[in-house]
Formats: C-alpha cells, sequence, structure tokens
C-alpha cells in the first residue's frame, strides 16, 4: 500500500509539473484528487488494510493529498497569472490612437430651409398641404389656363410619361388640386419636389418648389405685396426690401417676378447680385379669373393671389451657394457647415 501511494503522488506531482495551463492542471486535479480520482480510489482501499497498519497509510495518504493540492494550488495560482499577463499584452489598448468619432447627423439645408419657409407662412395664419408628383395634363397644364398645343408650354417642357401623364413641372398643379376641391377662403402653402429638363449651375432636372395660394373676396396686388414683404423680411432680414416686375405665366394676371434686395450687400451692388443689388426670389400673381373658373370657383365673387418659389434658388441667395450641384453631391464637408 505504501508503494502504491508513494507512485500515485509521484505521478500526480509529475503530472502538476507537465501540465500546461488551467485547463490541464484542471484534468489533473479531476484525475487525481475527482470523486473517481486515483487518491480516492487509495482511499476506498484503506478499508482492506489491515487495523495495525492503517493509522500509518491514513496518515501517508493524507499527506501525499495535502502535498499535491498544494503543488496544484501553486500551479493554478501561476498559471492564471501568466494566462492574464498574456492576454493583457494581447488586447493591450494604444491610448494615444485617436478615437473613432461619430458625426451627428443634420438636416440637409433643402430641408432646413423649407421648414424655415414653411413657418413663416404658418405665422401668416397659412396652412400646409402636399400633392402628387405624377400629374396628369390636366392638371399641370390645362386647369392653368395652357391648352395642349400652346406655346407657354415650351417655358416648362418636361419628362412625360405616356400621352397624359407628366412629372409635374411645379407646384402650381396644386392649385387646381385645392381650388377644385375647397370652398374659400383659402390660405395654403404647398411643398414638393418637381421636374423639368434643365441642367446648369443654377438649374437642377429635379428640384424644390414651395406654392402659395390665398384666394378671397376682394384680394388685391396689395395683398400679394404685403405678404412677399413680410416674408422677405422674416426670411432675410428686417430691412430686406421687395420689388415686383411685370412678367407673364398663364395661370396669373397681372403676373410678375418678386426680386429681394441682395442678402449679401443689402442692396448696395455686389458679386452674387452682380453689382445690381437685387435677387430673384420668385414668380407670382394674381389668379387668373379663368383659372378661378375652371376650378369651379365663381371670379365675380372671389379673387386670389399665388406665388411659386424655388428653395435651392432661395438657399443659394440666403447662404450665398454658387452651384445648384451642391445641394446633391451629398459631400459632408458642405452639408456640415449648415448644422
Ligand atoms: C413657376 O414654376 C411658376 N409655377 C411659379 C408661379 C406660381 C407663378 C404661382 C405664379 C403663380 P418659374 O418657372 O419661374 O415659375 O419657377 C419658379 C422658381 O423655381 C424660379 O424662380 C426658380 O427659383 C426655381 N427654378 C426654376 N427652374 C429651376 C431649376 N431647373 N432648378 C432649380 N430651380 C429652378
Amino acid at each position: 500500500m505504501k508503494s502504491r501511494i508513494e507512485e500515485v503522488k509521484a505521478r500526480a506531482l509529475a503530472s502538476v509539473a507537465a501540465a500546461d495551463g488551467t485547463q490541464a492542471l484542471s484534468d489533473v486535479r479531476v484525475r487525481f484528487l475527482g470523486k473517481n480520482g486515483e487518491m480516492t480510489a487509495l482511499m476506498k482501499l484503506l478499508g482492506t488494510v489491515s487495523k495495525e497498519e492503517r493509522p500509518e497509510m491514513g496518515k501517508l495518504l493524507n499527506a501525499a493529498r495535502v502535498e499535491i493540492e498544494s503543488a496544484l494550488a501553486a500551479a493554478e495560482k501561476a498559471a492564471r497569472e501568466s494566462e492574464l499577463a498574456k492576454r493583457l499584452a494581447e488586447e493591450e489598448v494604444d491610448i494615444s490612437l485617436p478615437g473613432k468619432m461619430r458625426l451627428p447627423g443634420a438636416a440637409h439645408p433643402v430641408t432646413m430651409i423649407r421648414e424655415e419657409i414653411l413657418n413663416v407662412f404658418l405665422g401668416m395664419g397659412f396652412s400646409v398641404a402636399e400633392g402628387p408628383e405624377i400629374e396628369t395634363d390636366l392638371f399641370n397644364f390645362q386647369l392653368l389656363n395652357v391648352p395642349k398645343d400652346h406655346p407657354a408650354r415650351d417655358m416648362q417642357d418636361t419628362f412625360y410619361l405616356g400621352d397624359n401623364l407628366v412629372l409635374r413641372t411645379h407646384t402650381s398643379p396644386m392649385q387646381a388640386h385645392i381650388m377644385t376641391t375647397c370652398r374659400p377662403p383659402i390660405r395654403v402653402v404647398i411643398p414638393g419636389r418637381v421636374y423639368r429638363p434643365d441642367d446648369d449651375a443654377s438649374h437642377s432636372p429635379i428640384f424644390h418648389q414651395i406654392e402659395g395660394l390665398a384666394v378671397d373676396k376682394k384680394i388685391t396686388v396689395g395683398d400679394l405685396t404685403g405678404c412677399l414683404q413680410t416674408f422677405a423680411e422674416k426670411l432675410f432680414s428686417e430691412d430686406t426690401k421687395i420689388r415686383l416686375r411685370p412678367s407673364y405665366f398663364p395661370f396669373t394676371e397681372p403676373s410678375v417676378e418678386a426680386d429681394a434686395t441682395c442678402t449679401m450687400c443689402h442692396g448696395k451692388g455686389c458679386r452674387v447680385c452682380k453689382g445690381t443689388g437685387w435677387v430673384e426670389l420668385l414668380g407670382a400673381g394674381i389668379v387668373n379669373p379663368a383659372v378661378l373658373d375652371m376650378c369651379g370657383i365663381d371670379s365675380k365673387e372671389y379673387s386670389g393671389f399665388a406665388f411659386g418659389l424655388g428653395l435651392e434658388r432661395i438657399a443659394m441667395i440666403k447662404y450665398g451657394i454658387p452651384n445648384i450641384k451642391l445641394f446633391y453631391e451629398n459631400d459632408v464637408r458642405f452639408l456640415g457647415q449648415f448644422r
């Protein structure tokens, strides 16, 4: 029995010494000290030893167990420490490296200017409506006093989706939608995306407009002028002035182009306004009585004004942006300036 104990102890200590890492040591622990381990088996054999020898063998067995246990504990501690040191070395963090920056998102400048403009008109008692980007020829042209084959169609030629459907060239068809479905008094602004076969530094094939429409009894050019003057003061600055120049749109009579004093030089003349002191703001006019009647509103009782502005153009004026393409390239160096 004594030699068995010595032999098992020697193998256990050799296995502890040879074990490489905490997992291997755990296996050694199970093999020698576990419930079915070799030392436990020897304990069970103690019953077969003679009464005289038993106390000595018991002592020997306990001493061997303590020795194996303490060798295991020391080896496990050393293995844990070396594994931790290895992990720390492998996972070393270089705190001098620059962090990964997450740039916060922000609204696109066209969205920002749209919200700003809509808020100005909401403050003046207008409500907001939206409508379809695919329009019938009837709403995009005919109800706006542009019959088929009329030369005025050349002003806004467009992308046709068949004989009768077009990508809307302006937000003005919404005038006809609203006047055929709502009764005066009407005060509404309509933002939306529009399409034209244009392409240069200040014209894009897809751009955004806001339409304005007011219909009531006794609406005059004075109401239109007052509304646009207030709009320009609120959007740009208190000292902004507007002026109206005669123009032509088939759906308004009279028609005007509204200019505002240049936001860069405040009317003195600079590069942005090409030395004139004025920048073109929008198209507008008194709703043509023929349009009111076609939409079912009695032109003898009611009159109205309407206007249409290009959002990109207004943003270009307000922020001094030289090229419309900058809005669509999604270059964060450009977009980040508006945050
Ligand atoms: C119209 O679209 C009329 N519907 C406006 C109107 C509404 C007049 C109601 C009377 C009553 P115009 O084609 O001028 O008008 O366009 C209006 C604005 O859209 C222009 O002042 C300009 O700022 C902008 N715009 C026109 N074409 C483009 C384009 N291709 N790219 C960017 N902006 C454009």
